[in-house]
């Protein structure tokens, strides 16, 4: 079953919204599979979005994500990459969609709530990143009858 990497981010976290995310990708019907809380140390964040290096925003962007800690998780479920981009809605709040996390919890581009992996690859990146083997619970729920 696919997985994807989705983490609460530090404003998120502050703002106590780590139950309401959570809520969401429990009652769209994903699974969770592993989830802590974490202070991000600086070295990971820069590997996390090595993507961004060249960006003018970089810093700002490692800053932030390691300014507080972070709700990590990991979920499984059927185009969850896709779909969990979907509901976190567009990367600058005022783009976002009314409904979706983003539009709905979001002001700037800066403190946008959550973060979501964009693909497959970055998922088996970032999943790598965060969490070992043995700290995702591989299990299955009798609900699942009732999503699929
Ligand atoms: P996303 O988080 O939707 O995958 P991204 O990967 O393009 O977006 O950027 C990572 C984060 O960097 C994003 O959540 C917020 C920040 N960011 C993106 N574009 C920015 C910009 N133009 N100015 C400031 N921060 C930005
Ligand atoms: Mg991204």
């Amino acid at each position: 079953m696919e997985k994807t990497y989705l983490m609460v981010k530090p404003d998120g976290v502050q703002r106590n919204l780590i139950g309401e995310v959570v809520a969401r990708f429990e009652k769209k019907g994903f699974q969770l599979v592993g989830a802590k809380l974490m202070n991000i140390p600086r070295e990971l964040a820069e590997e996390h979005y090595g993507e961004h290096k060249e960006r003018p925003f970089f810093g700002e962007l490692v800053d932030f994500i390691t300014s507080g800690p972070v709700f990590a998780m990991v979920w499984q479920g059927e185009n969850v990459i896709a779909t969990a981009r979907q509901m976190m809605g567009a990367t600058n709040p005022k783009d976002a969609a009314p409904g979706t996390i983003r539009g709905e919890y979001g002001v700037t581009v800066g403190k946008n709530v959550i973060h979501g992996s964009d693909s497959p690859e970055s998922a088996e990146r970032e999943i790598g990143l965060f969490f070992k083997q043995e700290e995702l619970a591989e299990y299955s729920k009798l609900i699942n009858e009732w999503v699929y």
